[in-house]
């Protein structure tokens, strides 16, 4: 058995881009492996966060993880924050990086583009994932594309480690959807759907109402043709809109081809809204429930002292490793 780590930022409502780049695939992982994730709450102060949304934010997460199907008597489910060797071992990632491996992440560069100040958290994130995923020695990391060369330099990282210290560091290996690792924006398809987009139509949250669904789907942006055709370099917005649809429906995108051969987008888009919410109405409902119980603290705690019986035993080997006093 492996051991599969993976946790999301609580800087949004989780989207749909989300669900199909990672989530989806931890609740099939959890019944295969040994399953730790997280919501990643220090990830998401890189950006500025109001103390009651970050709150909210972070728990309706959590709770979003069990309504789409985590178990957590199967999966390790827990903050971040609640697990504080995450921090010290951050901390120890920082000071093995290289300026320059972190001045290459395109995330940085993307999210710090056009801002008159950046903090420092937002640079320096990469090293904290980094130990997010060496505390557990996990083996598979369930992530969308854009996490790609984050999971690279955690493997530099490792290297690294292994190379000074002693050989201790599991390799992790990425595990990604073949289609729809990266959902783009429905506003525009060069940018990837992002929970934190100001621009609340360009994303379909997972908690979005049926009828705003179908409002923001029939508000995408789709080219001036017809075609309901798979063919990212020249359509790219159509093929987008059928990577979603591939998922929800789990139909090839070759069926959807052809169901939608000489019918235009109209109905295309229509039926893609009712796939989505066909799907994400039970997890809404199952939802609602957990957030009523209140289960979820009961959740976190018992994944957070699950959690922390595996990462501190990791810290304190990383810091005999290093020289230390323990
Ligand atoms: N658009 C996407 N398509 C496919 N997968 C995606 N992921 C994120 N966006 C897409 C995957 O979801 C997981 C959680 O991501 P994250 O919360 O750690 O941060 P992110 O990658 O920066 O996601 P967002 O939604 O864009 O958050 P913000 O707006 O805060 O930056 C990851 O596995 C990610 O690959």
């Amino acid at each position: 058995m492996k051991r599969v780590l993976s946790g999301m930022q609580s800087s949004g409502q989780l989207t749909i881009g989300n669900y199909i780049g990672a989530l989806r695939n931890y609740v099939k992982l959890q019944h295969l492996h040994q399953c730790f994730f997280m919501v990643v709450d220090m990830h998401a102060i890189t950006v500025p966060q109001e103390p009651a949304a970050l709150r909210e934010q972070t728990e309706m997460a959590a709770a979003l993880y069990v309504a789409a199907g985590l178990d957590p008597n199967k999966a390790t489910i827990f903050l971040q924050s609640h697990v504080s060797a995450h921090a010290e071992l951050g901390w120890i990632m920082t000071t093995l990086t290289n300026m320059g491996e972190l001045e290459r992440m395109t995330q940085f560069k993307d999210k710090a583009e056009g801002k008159d100040s950046v903090g420092a958290g937002l640079f320096t994130y990469p090293s904290l994932m980094a130990a997010d995923i060496l505390l557990y020695n996990a083996d598979i990391i369930p992530v969308g594309d854009d996490q790609k060369q984050h999971l690279e330099l955690t493997r530099d990282l490792a290297n690294r480690f292994n190379n000074r210290f002693g050989e201790y560091f599991t390799m992790p290996e990425a595990y990604m959807p073949e289609v729809g690792a990266r959902i783009m924006s429905l506003d525009d398809a060069s940018k990837k759907m992002s929970k934190s987009s100001p621009n609340p139509g360009s994303f379909i949250g997972m908690l979005d109402e049926p009828d705003v669904i179908r409002k923001k789907l029939s508000r995408a942006v789709t080219d001036s043709g017809r075609e309901v055709k798979f063919d990212p370099q020249n359509k790219r917005e159509v093929s987008n809109l059928m990577s979603i649809y591939s998922h929800f429906a789990e139909m090839s995108l070759v069926e959807i081809e052809a169901k939608y051969e000489g019918q235009g987008y109209g109905p295309f888009k229509k039926d893609l809204a009712e796939q989505i919410v066909a799907v994400l109405e039970p997890i809404q409902q199952r939802y609602k429930e957990i957030r009523r119980s209140g289960e979820i603290h009961d959740v976190l705690k018992k994944g957070a002292q699950e959690a922390a019986e595996v990462a501190n035993q990791t810290l304190l080997e990383v810091k005999k490793r290093m020289g230390f006093v323990l």
